[in-house]
């Protein structure tokens, strides 16, 4: 009996061991889940047998940790560690200046072709033996290189000849999360913040851990911790000392902790009475300020200001200009090393012809008076995050100030977490359009990257679409955003197909036709969101104050956040007009850019009714009306969803059954909301159209008045 218990409870557990084990997505794109292919294993163990990742400081031990942790996951070999290259295959790995082997095996390589965060990966034989090489003049260069490695392993891809040499185009790759010191995450939609501030600083979550390492994983080097609506309470003594602690979690994964300055904080926390950026005594503060925060966090990144906007207090509150206030702060981070990063978000209380120029307005005048260690953050469209919008005219017109571009990972006006939208192509589209600046192939991307203005202060932000849901992200392919986000930051040319695949087959599959079919529905997946919200240059269309669904008849309040304000339709027609007739908008871009926005023969279809009203009647290059194009546009977009959730449900089986409810789900759900979408707002245009539904647009489902009248409640993400 006795044996038989044994037996069975052997079974048992040899059962539960080969049973596949569930994916929640906690593992992000970094599942180092066994190989199979037995071809593959055997190529790992003649490479890798042999470890050799020198250096005492706690990056190179993170490298040393993440890669031998990763090749025993992926390959089940048990690594040696040896000192000198041994048997059949070893990987070195250090910095050129810490590893003597390292800086003999790669005697070519000339000073500062990696830089601090570059690196090279080579393998060749030296002998019998393989040498794989790691090498950097910095010890992050050394831990992104063993992280691309990691990567090529986990993706199958070949070992041998490699010839690798990598450095990231932008010095800063920034993270800003919206989070509160409450918990909540402004525009959030997986959940509370990550950030425990209670338990903080005693306890550390492992998430934290978790988080560093998978920006690490791509690239990303700092975290802004805080909502650029900020809370000055954060400043405090009391919270730095939380932020410290989150800091010292960061900090071996090479990852500086960033904080939000609320421009009011010497009156809020500091008993003074003014916040004056020119005030002796406000000056001061700030810089005592900061020599405390430096004292608790030696490598503190800096700060990331939204001043006069959206009711947040700035130097214009005390009659001083953006400059003057970005100035004052710089000063304060500048003996440290620090960074004062400013948004160009801004519009004032008395509400503009046209929303879209203002921050132009305000911050071309103002170039070339700001410190060198300021870089003026600006977001990748005039408005405001919309599903397409044109590239910002900032870019390009500011030679003399360093410019970083902020994209929206969070999916405020995506759908939030509920919706396929793959960003990647979005964020592609602004870094390769062409700004003009300086004659054709001035591209957005060599704004950023410095290239065209020889800025040296470069950098890319992204606000996070983390939360503390299980998977991070609330929807699966929302990693695929975070991931696309990082990847573009280390190299603007990356192609969304590349950074599609490369995530699949981390997170997903290796299988190549499955791999072929998801790719297909993400690389698609911003053009659909685009066709069922916003077709043809439609934005800010959506419901008032959560941004959720539609609500294209939102206009009361604050015009310019009302939809009305931007689609401007009429019983003539539709779109509004930026034309040199116009608000005069497109002359804020670079000739000859300017005159192909402003004439609606050239401008882009896709930007149509962005820089114009044009009757229903117009005629667009498919010969349709511009009332029939758009409701097929929106009939498209349905029809696409509607598509993702067919192919979806033909993995069943195929794939993770975990990540395959979970996607099926969503996706019902993106289906069903995309039908709203075109039915709340083809209803509502047809008030002003009077045309009805072109052959092929399916009627709605109900009338506008239903749309209308839907009410929700508790919407995340406010
Ligand atoms: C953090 C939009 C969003 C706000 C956000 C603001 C900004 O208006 O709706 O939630 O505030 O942009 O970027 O500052």
């Amino acid at each position: 009996m006795k044996q038989k218990i044994l037996l069975l409870l052997a079974i048992l557990a040899l059962a539960s061991a080969s049973a596949v084990q569930a994916d929640d997505g906690y593992r992000l794109w970094l599942k180092h889940d066994r190989i199979t292919d037995r071809t593959y294993l055997r190529e790992c163990s003649r490479q890798f047998g042999n470890v050799m990742i020198t250096g005492e400081s706690s990056v190179l031990r993170t490298a040393h940790d993440e890669f031998i942790a990763g090749l025993e996951s992926m390959t089940g070999m048990e690594v040696t560690e040896v000192r000198a290259p041994e048997g059949r295959g070893t990987i070195i790995a250090g910095t050129f200046g810490s590893s003597p082997l390292v800086a003999s095996l790669l005697s070519d390589v000339q000073p500062g072709i990696t830089g601090e965060e570059g690196y090279i990966i080579r393998s060749f034989r030296q002998g019998r033996r393989n040498i794989t090489v790691v090498a950097s003049e910095g010890e992050r260069g050394v831990l992104y290189g063993i992280f691309h490695l990691l990567r090529i392993i986990e993706s199958e891809s070949p070992l041998d000849n490699l010839t690798i040499t990598e450095k990231p185009a932008t010095k800063l790759r920034l993270l800003n999360h919206w989070d509160n010191l409450d918990g909540t995450v402004e525009r959030g939609y997986a959940g509370a913040s990550i950030w425990n501030w209670h338990l903080l600083p005693d306890y550390i979550h492992p998430r934290y851990r978790d988080y560093a390492r998978a920006n690490a994983s791509i690239g990303i080097n700092g975290t802004v911790i805080t909502n650029v609506n900020a809370n000055a309470l954060v400043l405090t003594y009391q919270y730095l000392l939380k932020v410290a602690a989150l800091a010292e979690v960061m900090r071996p994964y090479g990852i500086k902790v960033y904080l939000t300055a609320r421009f009011s904080s010497p009156r809020e926390i500091g008993g003074l009475t003014t916040a004056d950026p020119l005030d002796p005594e406000v000056i001061n503060w700030w810089k005592e300020k900061v020599a405390e925060i430096y004292t608790l966090i030696p490598d503190f990144g800096g700060f990331l200001v939204k001043a006069n906007s959206e009711g947040q207090p700035g130097p214009q509150n005390y009659g001083r200009s953006h400059a003057d206030g970005a100035n004052m702060l710089a000063g304060a981070v500048a003996p440290f090393g620090g960074v004062v990063m400013w948004r160009a978000f801004v519009y004032d209380n008395n509400v503009p012809v046209d929303r879209a120029k203002q921050a132009y307005n305000e911050f071309v005048p103002l170039d070339g008076t700001f410190r060198d260690n300021v870089l003026i953050q600006v977001k990748n469209g005039p408005v405001d995050f919309q599903p397409r919008e044109p590239f910002h005219p900032l870019f390009g017109a500011m030679p003399g100030t360093p410019l970083m571009p902020e994209f929206q990972v969070t999916q405020e006006y995506l759908g939030c977490a509920t919706h396929l939208v793959f960003l990647a192509p979005l964020f592609s589209e602004t870094l390769a359009s062409d700004t003009y600046a300086a004659g054709p192939g001035s591209k957005v991307s060599g704004v950023i990257d410095g290239t065209l203005h020889g800025y040296t202060l470069t950098g890319m932000a992204g606000v996070s679409n983390i939360g503390s849901e299980r998977n991070w992200t609330g929807h699966l392919f929302g990693q695929a955003n975070w991931y696309a986000f990082g990847r573009l930051a280390w190299n603007p040319a990356l192609s969304p197909e590349q950074i599609a695949s490369e995530w699949i087959r981390m997170t997903i599959t290796h299988d190549p036709a499955i791999e072929e079919g998801i790719a297909g529905m993400m690389l698609s997946s911003r053009e659909t969101a685009v066709n069922y919200m916003t077709p043809l240059g439609l934005h800010h269309i959506m419901a008032e104050g959560h941004h959720w669904g539609p609500g294209p008849w939102v206009e009361r309040g604050r015009p310019d956040w009302t939809s009305v304000y931007y689609h401007k339709a009429d019983t003539v027609g539709i779109g509004f007009d930026r034309t040199k007739n116009g608000s005069g908008a497109v002359s804020q871009y670079f000739p000859p850019l300017d005159s192909i926005f402003n004439d609606p023969r050239s401008c882009p279809e896709n930007l149509l009714l962005w820089f114009h009203h044009l009757p229903w009647y117009h005629v667009m290059k498919s010969g349709r009306t511009l009332w029939d194009e758009m409701c097929i546009k929106y009939q498209e977009g349905v029809d696409s969803a509607e598509d993702y959730l067919t192919y979806w449900e033909s993995l069943e089986g195929k794939i993770d059954g975990e990540q395959f409810g979970h996607v099926r789900q969503m996706l019902s759900i993106q289906a069903k909301e995309a039908r709203w979408w075109k039915d709340a707002c083809l209803t509502y245009f047809q008030t002003f159209s009077r045309m009805p539904f072109p052959d092929g647009v399916e009627q709605p489902l109900h009338n506008l008045e239903y749309y209308r009248g839907l009410r929700f409640h508790y919407v995340p993400g406010i």
